[in-house]
């Protein structure tokens, strides 16, 4: 999903908008008094509008919270807040509602007026209610508008897609391998509760655009060193991947040892409980093992389609991912063996 949500104002800023739009609303009348009734009741109505509006396009653009794929309510819950953000747009929707109603008896009162003054009372009396109003719901305006940002500079991750994520400690290769299956370049992004940075990566199965995920920070370390926030995300991912790639590095060039990689398997294997894990391993250009596990080369491109198979026959179980013929995959490889992506040209 890619969030674009526009700026929040806050109160002074919605009120600034909506009283300098009012300010500019003359109307014309066969009497001194009805030119003063109705230009004020025009102002009145126009407030209404403008905050009705202004608030209501927020409203729309923020996602609806009972209809998010789990991944981003999870997502969303440890940025922001779930329950903070609902709070806040329930406060903003409340001021909406008041400011209208206000706008609204005030204009009609207006018009039963039957002196200048008073008219010029009760519509200053509604413009300081709608101030007001507003200002009382003025931190959830800022809250907001924080949140939106958040939101905004979010990874664009589809939980529609299938995923593959991949876990294993720093250095086994991780990145190279989703560098190395991606179809195009894989995007970087950095999600608020990692200080490292995700890769994002796509390949195609058939025509099934899968989505192919680095987690750097999250499943590359033993649980005791995960903390809160990072514990949150494990759970986030769980809703989110299909299958995960645990990567060992049996030439321990990566600085740890097999039995502590082992350790972190178990691990993963217990947190994704329900997800099914391949277990790769990774630089055979340098060293292989006697062991049963995938043997790939990330850094030579060695064994992928092996690999792909792997996630294919996993995938195929709850995707519909259709068995192409040679022929097809012919016209879909090029010179390089790089899988033509057919969608390149309808991205969404
Ligand atoms: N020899 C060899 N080196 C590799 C292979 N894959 C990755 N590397 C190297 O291992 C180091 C760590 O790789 P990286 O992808 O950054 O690991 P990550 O921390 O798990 O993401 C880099 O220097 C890579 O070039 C491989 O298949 N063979
Ligand atoms: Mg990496």
């Amino acid at each position: 999903m890619d969030f674009d949500i526009t700026p929040i104002l806050d109160a002074e800023q919605l009120l600034d908008k909506a009283f300098g739009k009012a300010s500019k609303k003359t109307k014309e009348g066969n009497t001194e008094l009805e030119r003063k009734k109705r230009t004020a009741s025009a102002k009145l109505n126009s407030i209404a509008h403008t905050i009705e509006d202004t608030i209501g396009r927020y409203e729309e653009e923020f996602p609806t919270l009972e209809i998010l794929p789990k991944f981003y309510f999870d997502i969303i819950d440890i940025i922001i807040g779930i329950d903070e953000l609902k709070k806040s747009l329930g406060s903003m929707n409340w001021a909406k509602r008041r400011v209208k109603r206000t706008m609204m008896e005030a204009a009609r009162e207006v018009v039963s007026k039957e002196d200048p003054d008073e008219i010029e009372r009760v519509r200053k009396k509604a413009y300081a209610r709608a101030d007001s109003f507003l200002d009382q719901v003025d931190e959830e305006l800022k809250f907001l508008d924080e949140a939106r940002k958040k939101l905004n500079s979010l990874p664009d991750i589809r939980p529609e897609h299938p995923t593959v994520a991949v876990a294993g400690y720093p250095n086994v290769g991780k990145s190279e391998l989703v560098s190395k299956i991606s179809s195009g370049k894989p995007k970087v992004a950095e999600y608020p509760f990692t200080t490292k940075e995700v890769g994002i990566g796509h390949f195609y199965l058939g025509y099934q655009k899968c989505q192919l995920l680095d987690t750097p920070g999250i499943l590359d370390r033993p649980k005791d060193e995960r903390n809160e926030i990072e514990m949150q995300a494990v759970k986030a991912l769980e809703s989110l991947a299909d299958v995960i790639i645990f990567m060992y590095d049996p030439t321990e060039t990566c600085g740890y040892l097999m039995e502590k990689q082992e350790g972190l398997y178990g691990e993963v294997e217990e947190d994704m409980e329900d997800i099914e894990i391949i277990e790769v391993e990774n630089k055979m250009d340098i060293d292989q093992s006697e062991t049963e596990r995938t043997k790939i080369s990330a850094l030579e491109g060695s064994n992928l389609e092996v690999l792909k198979e792997k996630i294919k026959d996993i995938l195929s179980e709850k995707y519909p991912i259709e068995k192409i013929k040679e022929d097809d995959l012919e016209y879909l490889t090029d010179q390089k063996g790089a899988t033509y992506d057919p969608l390149s040209d309808f991205e969404d």
